[in-house]
């Protein structure tokens, strides 16, 4: 048995109850094969597999607190510090009735080439909790998220381990975690990204993810000799990634057709209204309802069908494992050119491979979304040197990151005979920085 299928069996059977970190680990290692294969020896020598599947910690805890009628709740929270190799951990909070350890490990253990592609010093990290913010006053998500904070904030720190947002951690929850942290640990830190412009945000970092998602997109279309303009694009999600990705789109001379949410989704062939959007999600918090009542060109349906759209670009930025094998046959039936996650693992491995093998150009999360994790990362950067940069120069930073992020996962596949492999190219660029400074590290 070869190594990679040696560190797979036992990650198998270590993990059997955790889906979704399985689907990760074994998307990467199938394609370091040729990687690995290279350099075999030395690898297996050092255990380098064994020591970047397992974290370097992972934290659980209580996070107890009082709902608005007096009743104490009590919800899971998790950080895993996966590796930190060429930087501090770095990675998201997510807050969702779903989150459990598997999924956190899924996610951290994606960060850390994410991170690795970005250019940037930042290792891979994640947490969150099983706590639903829907429907929660601002009172209630200020209890859950200082409690949260209480305990998460003896592990973390500017240089120890930096969290961001994620699925439903947006800037009230950032703003209510820094100021705990601040007030419990008493220094003014850049312990978190994606805080408020006031109080040391970075301008571009809410519309990171999205934005960087459109930069390499456009970039892949121009490669293959195509542009943005006039294409159909289709957009799943209607959150932070969703809603800045369609922005973007538009502002490339694109048209998105659709957006989606946990409940239903939005057919709405005359081009998605961001503003309506932006007020519905961002502001209200309500359902695509309510975009539809406001947008006579909107069709709303309940339950999950977006890829059943006719589009030249898809863009899944809801969640994981929302682009399945039945919905790649009907984006290759429909003429689909392109796919780029700006969620992270939305499209199962299958779907994946049904994709490129029928020729649509594929790029995954850990490339296409990498955006926003490179600008909390110029977050922590203005934060150091104690400035802010303007919206043009972090802008302009993002577009070269995603551009030449394209460029290296696109040359990586090409260096090991996959060229157009770019979910292969990505894993092997991130990858390679990561292995370098492990071994050079020594065993630690
Ligand atoms: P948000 O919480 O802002 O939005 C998530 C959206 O997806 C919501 O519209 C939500 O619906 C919808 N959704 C549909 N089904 C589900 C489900 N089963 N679980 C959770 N959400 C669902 O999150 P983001 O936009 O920040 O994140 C979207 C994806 O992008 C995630 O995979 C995240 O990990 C990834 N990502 C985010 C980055 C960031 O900077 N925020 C960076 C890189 C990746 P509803 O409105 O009903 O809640
Ligand atoms: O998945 C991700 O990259 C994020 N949720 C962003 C992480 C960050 O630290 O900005």
């Amino acid at each position: 048995m070869g190594y990679v299928d040696e560190v797979l069996a036992r990650v198998r059977e270590k993990n059997a109850s955790e889906p979704e970190f399985l689907q990760a680990a074994e998307e990467v290692l199938e394609s370091l094969r040729p990687v690995i294969d290279a350099n075999e020896a030395v690898y297996r020598r050092e255990a380098l597999l064994e020591r970047l599947v397992e974290p370097d910690r992972q934290f659980k805890f209580r996070v107890p607190w009082v709902d608005d009628n007096g009743q104490v709740q009590v919800n899971t929270g998790y950080r895993v510090q996966y590796n930190n190799a060429i930087g501090p951990y770095k990675g998201g909070l997510r807050l969702h009735p779903s989150v459990n350890i598997g999924i956190i490990k899924f996610l951290g253990f994606e960060q850390i080439f994410k991170n690795s592609l970005t250019g940037l010093p930042i290792g891979g990290g994640k947490g969150g909790a099983d706590f639903d913010p829907k429907g929660k006053s601002d009172r209630e998500v200020m209890a859950f998220c200082q409690s949260f904070m209480t305990e998460l904030c003896k592990y973390i720190g500017a240089d120890v381990d930096v969290p961001a947002g994620d699925i439903g951690t947006g800037a009230r929850e950032i703003g209510y975690m820094f100021g705990q942290y601040k007030k419990i640990r008493g220094t003014y830190e850049g312990v978190l990204t994606g805080k408020g412009l006031t109080y040391g945000g970075s301008l571009v970092r809410t519309e990171a993810t999205g934005y960087g998602l459109l930069y390499i997109t456009e970039e892949l279309m121009k490669c293959h000799g195509e542009s943005m303009e006039g294409k159909t694009v289709v957009v799943s999600g209607a959150g932070n990634v969703a809603i800045y990705a369609t922005q973007k789109a538009q502002q490339m001379g694109a048209k998105v057709v659709t957006c989606s949410d946990s409940t239903g989704w939005i057919y709405d062939p005359e081009g998605i209204d961001v503003a309506l959007l932006k007020e519905v999600k961002e502001v209200k918090r309500a359902r695509l309802t309510e975009y539809a009542a406001a947008r006579g060109s909107a069709e709303y349906h309940e339950g999950r069908g977006v890829w059943q759209i006719k589009c030249d670009i898809a863009l899944p930025c809801a969640t994981q494992n929302e682009l399945l094998s039945d919905d790649a046959k009907q984006l290759v039936a429909n003429g689909c050119k392109a796919v780029c996650e700006g969620a992270n693992m939305p499209t199962t491995i299958d779907a994946t491979k049904y994709l490129q093998e029928n020729g649509v150009w594929f790029i995954g999360g850990k490339a296409a979304n990498a955006g926003g994790v490179a600008t909390s990362a110029l977050e922590m950067s203005q934060n150091s040197e104690r400035l802010s940069w303007t919206f043009e120069e972090v802008d302009a930073k993002l577009k070269d990151i995603m551009v030449n992020i394209f460029h290296n996962i696109d040359n990586a596949a090409k260096k090991y005979g996959m060229e157009g492999n770019y979910v292969a190219g990505a894993n092997i660029a991130g990858f390679e920085k990561v292995a370098t400074a492990m071994i050079a590290q020594g065993v630690v």
